[in-house]
């Protein structure tokens, strides 16, 4: 008996076995719901394949190629989805791409385009998500998103970043208005900074990561567990109550003076 049995939905973002979508994933499976992951290349296609086995029910498992900036692949998901699911519950976005350039040095030089590329990437597709599912969700559902601190305070080298995930809040909040009437909730997780694949190699990442365990009131690191764990939350009836929402997973770093 889990809190999501008789759930299924859409993971954007699995990217390796370290990957805050994959903490998701991983919950989400052990509380009984059933997914369908995504993934962008053939080197991430082969990690995908590797990893759905693994989860409770992995044989279940819908894996198929999804780019969010490409209209055709989401449309050829809906598509799979509505023959092997019919319907659907959730859907989990945890897409986000900026300039490596743009990651470092001053926010000012960022130029147009890579303005443009990571507010398209990172912002954009979590509409183009929750467009495409509409139909399909025609119980009510929760979308979820990840999102970091940097959308509200500035944080070193998070540049472009910090503007992209600030636009994406404020799309889980207008979202959240228009699908309301419908059942569907949109809410978003603002993950304390965790030793991924897209934080590990940042300019002073490995130097955060030891001071927000040393300063977070929990005295720990922020996992893909606690992530998953409070997405399963989100996902399930329990928050029902809830959206519109960017709910701090942290371990209470954001509080702080
Ligand atoms: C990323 C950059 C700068 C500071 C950062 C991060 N801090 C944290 C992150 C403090 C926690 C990780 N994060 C929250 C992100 O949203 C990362 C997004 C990202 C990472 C890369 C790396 C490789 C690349 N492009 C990227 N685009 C987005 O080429």
């Amino acid at each position: 008996m889990g809190i999501l049995d008789g759930k299924q939905g859409i993971i954007y973002g699995v990217r390796n076995e370290k990957s805050l979508c994959w903490g998701c994933a991983q919950s989400l499976a052990r509380e009984g719901a059933r997914l369908a992951l995504t993934f962008l290349g053939e080197r991430e296609e082969k990690d995908v394949r590797k990893l759905a086995p693994t989860l409770p029910g992995g044989d279940r498992t819908v894996i198929q190629g999804c780019d969010l900036t490409s209209e055709e692949q989401v449309a050829a998901l809906m598509e799979t989805l509505t023959k092997e699911f019919g319907r659907i519950d959730f859907v989990i976005h945890g897409a986000a791409f900026a300039n490596r350039d743009d990651l470092s040095g001053r926010f000012v030089d960022t130029s147009r385009a890579g303005f443009a590329q990571a507010l398209d990437v990172s912002a954009y597709t979590l509409t183009v998500a929750a467009k495409a599912a509409e139909p399909l969700m025609t119980e009510g559902g929760s979308i979820l998103t990840l999102t970091y601190l940097g959308a509200e305070r500035v944080v070193p080298n998070y540049n472009i970043m910090g503007v992209a995930k600030a636009a994406l809040e404020a799309s889980v909040r207008y979202l959240a208005s228009d699908l309301g009437p419908q059942g569907v909730r949109v809410n978003a997780i603002s993950a304390g900074p965790t030793m991924t694949l897209s934080a590990r190699g940042i300019t002073g990442f490995s130097e955060m990561h030891r001071e927000s365990r040393e300063r977070a009131p929990l005295r720990k690191n922020t996992t893909i567990g606690e992530v998953g764990d409070t997405a399963a939350f989100l996902i399930s009836d329990w928050s029902r109550g809830i959206t519109g929402e960017v709910l701090y997973v942290d371990n209470g770093l954001h509080i702080l003076g």
